[in-house]
């Protein structure tokens, strides 16, 4: 089983999407590990989009995710990040298929509803830079034998 980070952004609370992109993830037979709300700190973003801190976005961006909090969440499964990838969608809104996260919620770049990790490395980092480990629940999910198999 693999794990996953999931962080709904500003756009996506004031939205007020937050429970519909929780379903879908619920839906797709991914297990939720960890929910919580946060406010990131200044210090977590500069780590988690260092490879934007050159760009001329990068100041807006951390305004932005640090306008409101956030709602992150941690999923397991069976190749969970690249599952969860395919759910939220390429990252501008206007280029996201219809069906994907970011496809049905958003027609923008930087205002594109979510972040998802991507890869098993990423996720793993970003555990550890937006949870503590009291906050990751191990449970059985008595549906996995229902929902993954060996394919
Ligand atoms: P993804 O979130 O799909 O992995 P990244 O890592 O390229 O995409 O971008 C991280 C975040 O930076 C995006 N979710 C978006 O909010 C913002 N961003 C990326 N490119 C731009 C851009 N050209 N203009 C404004 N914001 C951007």
């Amino acid at each position: 089983m693999q794990r996953t980070v999931a962080i709904l952004k500003p756009d996506a609370l004031q939205r007020g999407v937050v429970g519909e992109i929780i379903h879908r993830f619920e839906r797709k037979g991914l297990k939720l590990m960890a929910i919580k709300m946060l406010s990131a700190t200044e210090a977590q973003l500069e780590e988690h989009y260092a490879h934007h801190k050159d760009k001329p976005f990068f100041a807006d961006l951390k305004k932005f995710m640090m306008s409101t909090p956030l709602v992150a969440v941690v999923l397991e499964g069976v190749g969970a990040v690249a599952e969860v990838r395919r759910m939220a969608g390429v990252t501008s809104g206007r280029e996201a298929e219809l069906g994907s996260i970011r496809g049905d919620f958003s027609i923008s770049r930087s205002k594109n509803i979510i972040h998802v990790s991507d890869s098993p490395e990423a996720a793993e980092e970003e555990i550890v830079r937006f949870f503590e480990k009291s906050e990751i629940y191990k449970w059985d999910k008595l549906h996995s034998p229902y929902t993954f198999a060996e394919d």
